[in-house]
């Protein structure tokens, strides 16, 4: 019998952004329970395993995630070296989170070491805790950004789950063409 394995496609991903925006939280939230962690202490950072399907392409996330801010110019070199695609990740309630995701996004390109732009999405979340008010990031805002950075743009929530499968999902959709290019 064929073992499915075999025609997996690995895809090395990143999450990117800020601390305490909720990267780890999304992250759990779309394996749910029983997915594998490699704990790479010495790095700061992990990775989680996860197959699923793409369209009707069988794929295995390797999903990285850094436990703080890196210190050294070699971690960040590891983390983002030969992924497919990232996560980039901004809370609503907090501005700055927002303010800084560009800069998340050149790092990711600048060390990815492909030669050209992997796919991203740009998550704005905690969104079960948005207030009308100037401090909270806007959709429209979100959304504007996302299209000047030229990404796709979605709303989520870690903690009710909304927009969390489809935002890995539209991630899914643009590596399954930027690797068919
Ligand atoms: P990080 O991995 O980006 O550093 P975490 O962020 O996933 O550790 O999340 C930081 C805090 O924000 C956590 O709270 C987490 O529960 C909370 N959080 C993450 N996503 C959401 C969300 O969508 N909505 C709400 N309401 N909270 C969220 P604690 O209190 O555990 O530090
Ligand atoms: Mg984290």
């Amino acid at each position: 019998m064929r073992k499915i394995s075999d025609d997996r496609r690995l895809w090395k991903i990143v999450l990117a952004g800020d601390g305490a925006v909720g990267k780890t939280s999304l992250r759990k939230r779309y394996l749910g329970e029983g997915f594998d962690t490699d704990y790479l202490s010495t790095m700061g950072a992990d990775f989680a395993l996860y197959d699923t399907e793409i369209g009707s392409t069988q794929i295995r996330w390797q999903i990285w995630d850094l436990a703080g801010q890196p210190v050294f110019k070699e971690v960040v070199k590891a983390y983002y070296t030969k992924i497919f695609g990232g996560v980039l990740v901004y809370d609503v309630t907090r501005r700055q989170t927002f303010e800084n995701a560009e800069k998340w996004l050149n790092d990711l390109w600048a060390n990815s070491g492909r030669e050209t732009k992997v796919p991203v999405v740009l998550l704005a979340n905690k969104i079960d805790l948005r207030e009308e008010g100037a401090e909270t990031v806007s959709t429209e805002e979100g959304s504007k950004l996302a299209a000047k950075l030229g990404i796709k743009f979605i709303e989520t929530s870690a903690k009710t789950g909304e927009g969390v499968k489809k935002a890995f999902a539209y991630l899914g959709e643009d590596i399954l063409s930027y690797t068919s290019q």
